[in-house]
């Protein structure tokens, strides 16, 4: 049968069925290469190098746990609570005073952090340094992994990536205490503090409130946008008012000068960058970068 016989209708019908054989049957990235090799390395690094106070660990139970998970699981069946073992096994305590909890923040909280040694956010805690950037599920109706696509919270709630992560924020959130430190981009047009998201649903309600001195925020503008939303104002009052009538003692701070050191390094011609000239401005530029802690002398 040539195109020129065939009716427009069956032509459509023909176009939608050669275009699903080959189209991805879930919205989410597919499940990363090398998937084992990845997390067996991330888990020999970490315990080896990154914190070799843990190197008690077990990375092969470690993978054997999280493989059990993959692989017995149907894509959009798999809850937070069966990664119990998983994490039971890679957990650790967080030092005292270094969490760090953030949103739309990922690459400058990780600079930031040197690998978690100025500060430890999730993505630095053995477990959440095993699934950040990757992605993994089971096929649908089959038992290997599937590469090509997997679910996303679109697809559905209960996907292999996210139940992971509420795991893991719950866990993160209840062993940290002393000084609570939240980075949040206050450039983000639908708002610094998104009040459905890991921190406001899987991480605020786990804080364990007998250990927890204070709650610091810092709300970081990216260089050259604008600035949406600032401390006391739109959603970080929101946040602010949440985390005051739970009894916690909050405070605030707009463009913290060791990190926005950090954005300046790419945005070094930037006029917000700007380390003024002549005597008066290299006072100020002075007076500014001793307000900075860590660069405090002893
Ligand atoms: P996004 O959307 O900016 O970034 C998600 C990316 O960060 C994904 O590549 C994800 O790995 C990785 N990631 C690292 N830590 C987390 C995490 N902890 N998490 C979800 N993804 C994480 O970040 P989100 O989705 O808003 O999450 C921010 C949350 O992380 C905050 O609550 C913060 O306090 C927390 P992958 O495997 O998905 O590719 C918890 C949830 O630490």
């Amino acid at each position: 049968m040539t195109a020129q016989r065939l009716t427009p209708s069956l032509l459509l019908l023909l176009l939608v069925v050669v275009a699903g054989a080959g189209g991805a049957r879930w919205r989410g990235e597919g499940t990363t290469r090398h998937l084992e090799s990845i997390i067996r390395g991330r888990c020999a690094e970490y315990v080896a190098r990154l914190n070799p106070d843990q190197r008690d660990k077990n990375c092969t139970a470690l993978w054997e746990a999280f493989r059990m998970v993959l692989l017995r699981k149907d894509p959009c069946s798999v809850f937070p609570s069966d990664y119990d073992l998983f994490i039971n096994l890679s957990r650790h305590s967080i030092p005292r005073d270094k969490s760090l909890f953030w949103e739309n923040n990922h690459l400058l909280v990780m600079s930031y952090t040197e690998s978690g040694h100025r500060l430890m956010p999730l993505c630095n805690v053995l477990y959440g340094r095993i699934g950040d950037f990757l992605s993994w599920c089971r096929q649908e109706n089959g038992s290997g992994l599937d590469y090509q696509s997997c679910p996303s919270s679109e697809d559905c709630e209960n996907n292999a990536v996210d139940s992971f992560w509420r795991r893991a924020s719950m866990q993160y959130s209840r062993d940290s205490s002393g000084v609570i430190h939240v980075m949040l981009n206050g450039s983000e047009p639908a708002g610094a503090y998104p009040d459905k998201g890991f921190f406001a649903d899987f991480e605020i309600p786990y804080f364990q409130k007998d250990k927890i001195t204070r709650i610091e925020v810092w709300v970081m503008h990216d260089i050259g946008r604008p600035k949406v939303d600032s401390c006391g104002e739109g959603s970080v009052k929101t946040l602010e008012d949440r985390l005051r009538k739970m009894g916690f003692q909050y405070s605030c701070i707009n463009d913290h000068p060791p990190v926005k050191l950090l954005q300046c390094v790419d945005h070094s011609t930037h006029p917000d960058c700007a380390l003024k000239s002549g005597e008066k401005g290299n006072r100020e530029s002075f007076l500014y970068l001793a307000k900075i802690p860590q660069l405090r002398r002893p």
